[in-house]
This record gives C-alpha cells, sequence and structure tokens, in this order.
C-alpha cells in the first residue's frame, strides 16, 4: 500500500462554517481516516467575514489557516478545491470564480438561487479544467444506494408511482425565530428548496427518470417571526421585541410526472411537528415497492410481488453489511451509520474522480436539472393554472 505521502495533495479551502460547514469539515477529517483515498487532504483554510469567529472554528473543525474574504481563498496557492457552504445567494458568484481560476468545486445545495444562476455554473463548469460536483448528500446513504440498484436491476419492474416527503418541524412553532432560510434573498425558496430539491433529486436518482413536469401549491403560514437574537443548526432564540418577515414559502406541495410513465407526488415541510429530517420515498413498481425512511436510514424495506401472497410483505433489509457501497469502511455489520457519513461518502467519490479524471455525480448539471423542477413548481404555484376549485371554497 502507497503511504500517505506518496499521494498527490488536494489543498481544501471552505467558505462558510456554519451548520453545512460543521458537517462538511467532518467529511475531509474522516475520509482519509476511514477509506484509502488516492490523494493527501490538506485541510488549508477556512473563509468567513468575522475574523474571531472564523478563527474559532478553524481551530474546532481542523483548518489550517484563515481567510476573511473567499476571493482571497479561491486563489491561494495551497487551494486546490473550493467547498462551498454558505446560502444560496452567493453560490454562484464563489462558484464561477473558482471554476474561472482553475480550482474544483464542491457547492451544497441546491445549486442556485435560479435557474439563470444555475446555467451560469453549468457554463462555467463546462469550460473549466477543475470538476465540479453539486452536495446532493443523500444519495450516498448505503439505503439509498440500495434502491436505486434494485430499480435499475428490475426487481420492482417498471416505475408507477414515486411518493416523496421531506418532513421536519423546526419552524412549526411561530415563535421559532428568522434565519436566512426564510429569506427569499439569501435562500431563494424556503421549504421547496431547502428540502424539496433533496426528494426531487433523490426521486430522479433512485429511477433514473426525471421529472417532465408538476403541478404545485406553496404556503406560508406563518407571516411574521421573531428577530433572532441567536442561531446555530436549526434552531435559535428569537427577540422579543422585534419581528420581521418570513419572504418564503413554508410548505411545497406538488405533483409530478416522470419520464418513464410513473406519476409522482412531492411534499417538503418544516411544519410537520414531531418528523425531525424525515425523508420518506416510497416507490411503487410493476413487480414490486420499496420504502425509505431517514429517520431509520440504515434500512431499506422491500416487497417482492413475486413472492407467494400468504408470506410476501415488505421485507425490512438493514442495509449494514460490509458488500453495500461504503459500509466496509466503517463499522461492523448492525453498527449502523448517521447523517454525517454521507457527507463523508461525498467527499470520497469526489476526491476519487478528482484523482481519476472522470468527475462524480451529481454534477452542475444534475443541480441545474432540480433547479428547473423547482422553478417549474413555483410558476405552476403561482400560476395556479392547474388548480380546479371544487366549489366549495370556504
Ligand atoms: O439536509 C438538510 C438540509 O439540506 C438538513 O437537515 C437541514 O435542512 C439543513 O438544510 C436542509
Amino acid at each position: 500500500m502507497t503511504t500517505t505521502n506518496d499521494r498527490p495533495r488536494l489543498g481544501v479551502g471552505m467558505v462558510g462554517y456554519a451548520f453545512m460547514g460543521v458537517a462538511h469539515a467532518q467529511a475531509w477529517r474522516n475520509a482519509p481516516r476511514f477509506f484509502d483515498l488516492p490523494m493527501t487532504v490538506d485541510m488549508a483554510v477556512v473563509a468567513g467575514r468575522t475574523e474571531s469567529a472564523v478563527r474559532a472554528a478553524a481551530d474546532v473543525q481542523g483548518w489550517r489557516d484563515v481567510e476573511t474574504d473567499w476571493k482571497a481563498l479561491v486563489v491561494r496557492d495551497d487551494v486546490d478545491l473550493v467547498d462551498i457552504c454558505t446560502p444560496g445567494d452567493t453560490h454562484a458568484e464563489i462558484a464561477i470564480a473558482a471554476l474561472e481560476a482553475g480550482r474544483h468545486v464542491l457547492c451544497e445545495k441546491p445549486l442556485a438561487n435560479s435557474v439563470a444562476e444555475a446555467e451560469a455554473m453549468v457554463a462555467a463548469a463546462e469550460q473549466a479544467s477543475g470538476i465540479a460536483m453539486v452536495g446532493f448528500t443523500y444519495r450516498r446513504v448505503p439505503a439509498i444506494q440500495l434502491a436505486r440498484q434494485l430499480v435499475a436491476d428490475g426487481r420492482i419492474g417498471i416505475v408507477r408511482h414515486v411518493r416523496a416527503q421531506y418532513l421536519q418541524d423546526w419552524i412549526a412553532d411561530p415563535q421559532a425565530p428568522l434565519s436566512w432560510r426564510l429569506d427569499k434573498q439569501k435562500a431563494g425558496s424556503g421549504a421547496l428548496g431547502d428540502i424539496g430539491a433533496h426528494i426531487v433529486d433523490l426521486a430522479q436518482f433512485i429511477t433514473g427518470e426525471h421529472v417532465t413536469g408538476v403541478s404545485a401549491v406553496l404556503e406560508t403560514f406563518v407571516h411574521e417571526r421573531p428577530v433572532a437574537s441567536s442561531f446555530s443548526g436549526l434552531s435559535g432564540s428569537g427577540d422579543a421585541e422585534r419581528t420581521g418577515p418570513v419572504t418564503v414559502d413554508d410548505a411545497a406541495i406538488f405533483l409530478g410526472r416522470m419520464s418513464g410513465g410513473a406519476l409522482a407526488t412531492f411534499e417538503a415541510t418544516r411544519f410537520a411537528y414531531g418528523r425531525k429530517n424525515a425523508i420518506r420515498l416510497e416507490i411503487n413498481g410493476s413487480a414490486g415497492s420499496l420504502a425509505f425512511d431517514f429517520e431509520d436510514m440504515n434500512v431499506l424495506h422491500f416487497f417482492d410481488a413475486a413472492e407467494p401472497a400468504g408470506t410476501a410483505g415488505f421485507r425490512r433489509i438493514v442495509v449494514t453489511e460490509p458488500e453495500h457501497p461504503y459500509v466496509g469502511a466503517w463499522w461492523p455489520a448492525g453498527h449502523g451509520l448517521g447523517y454525517e457519513h454521507a457527507f463523508t461518502h461525498q467527499v470520497v467519490d469526489l476526491v476519487g474522480g478528482i484523482a481519476s479524471g472522470v468527475a462524480p455525480t451529481p454534477t452542475f448539471a444534475d443541480g441545474l436539472a432540480v433547479q428547473r423542477v423547482l422553478d417549474a413548481v413555483e410558476r405552476s404555484a403561482q400560476a395556479q393554472s392547474t388548480w380546479t376549485p371544487t366549489g366549495k371554497e370556504s
């Protein structure tokens, strides 16, 4: 086995260090410790606007140096890859600058705040020498990989239905404070882009099909919230005296048609009390069904319609055997993986892609494909063109 020192170095510069930055930093730290990577990862530098805060984050997360301006980070000699963990309004500018500077890019989802921005990012990626990847991390949960494999192997036959939900509850309380995720300028949209983007990507990833059209409703239930006095992760406390507007959707529900003929339903909400990070997918095909819930993320349920009716039933597959993708690098069978592992797998595949020169998916083009669906959802919800009133409206 080659020693770490024989391998080419990959200098990483991360922009943003909050929730997503924490998740990405642990991935950069852990990937080389659990996987045999073809490159030596150097966690060179992290950027943030406030020097004291970014220094504190660098110490905790393991970055060698800090910058207070991302523009300085992307052109540093010790940075080969720029990892973008900022709100969506900055993705396009940072990614395009980094690609033009010859850097590889990993960009958090959704790719951008608009189709136009996402198109510009795809155009920059096409011209660039570097690899560009978007962080639809849940693709790299082993049970999701197994679901895709079973569909590709024809184990559920022709896909008839995709039922996809992403349910959280962190703003179900009207007193939950404002954060950038509730600000259209920063986030582009609300539940739709923040979590709906994941289930659109997963539906397309697992089935190998794409969404061809949608009919949507969006709703904002709470229009005014306390201004945050502190915020971390997905929770914070609000100022008792001051409120501000919510400018995004709280929930998005839409029907879709898939390119292979399936009907799909999508629901993204942060108002589902008791559901913390429930990504629920059920796929029904002509020969069987699959079901997954991220809150039990090491398990995939599989129904095989060929089994005798008397004993048929959903089989609970615990996806922790070493033969499943990524799993063998971690713990013995049955010990399970968590939220953070998919971020580590993302780094493993990205570093492998850079070393081999073959861009890993999801590419920026995949990110643009999801962005087009989000945009269609917003246009459909605004137009209400396929909305047919029942005649009993109140
Ligand atoms: O995966 C999810 C994100 O994409 C996280 O659980 C939170 O919701 C943070 O942003 C979205």
